[in-house]
């Protein structure tokens, strides 16, 4: 997928205040992407339950060039899009938002959301919805597979230190659920493991590397 290079060092500050406290996995489409086709939909997927309280959805107005300079300061012009509220205040990690239909542009969404125990989170990304965008379908990138490191097993949940997952989610440290913990017994700290991981971030396969 390609990457705004325009975009890049907006991706880096967002992900830096987002990982202050924020426990985001992924979101769809990727910050900084460009996509041929217009997305029905959007997906903010929390490593924990969260709820999201507010959702604001924009189209970018200004010219590409500006948005560097402005955008920085948070102050880049935007024409706010309605979205129906059918996606809040439900406490879930994944969480789809539907989309109206889009034209060609650059689209930004900034969100707020509840985490479990009751912090404020909140975040942004940013995309864009362009003839010379790429082929892919926001599914055909959510194939999560990667590398990683044990840290903990308990019961039905192991946390892994694990570097990107296939397009979308970046290295972390987090906790995964399992369906059945035979998955994970015989697994312990210090493992060097591979890992596939679905939409909902429960662990479905993983294998000594
Ligand atoms: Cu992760």
């Amino acid at each position: 997928m390609r990457i705004l290079g325009i975009f890049v060092l907006s991706l880096f500050l967002n992900f830096s205040t987002a990982t202050a406290h924020s426990p985001v996995g992924f979101v769809v489409p990727k910050d900084g992407s460009i996509i041929k086709k217009a997305p029905e939909k959007m997906e903010i997927v929390f490593t924990a339950p969260a709820k999201l309280i507010k959702v604001e959805f924009s189209k970018v107005t200004s010219n590409q060039e500006k948005l560097l300079l402005s955008g920085l300061l948070g102050n880049e012009a935007l024409a706010p899009i309605k979205l129906d509220k059918e996606h809040l205040m439900k406490e879930s990690r994944r969480h789809i938002i539907s989309l109206p239909k889009l034209d060609d542009g650059i689209y930004k969404t900034a969100w707020r959301a509840l985490s479990e125990d009751g912090h404020a989170i909140k975040g942004e990304f940013i995309f864009e919805v362009s003839p010379k965008g790429s082929d892919l379908s926001v599914d055909d990138v959510k194939l999560l597979i990667g590398e990683g490191q044990v840290k903990r097993v308990r019961g039905t949940k192991i946390t892994i230190k694990h570097g990107p997952l296939g397009e979308l989610m970046p290295a972390m440290t987090m906790e995964f659920n399992v369906s059945d913990k035979k998955l994970i017994s015989n697994f312990k700290r210090g493992d060097e493991v591979k890992i596939q991981v679905n939409e909902e971030l429960q662990l479905l396969k993983i294998e000594s590397k």
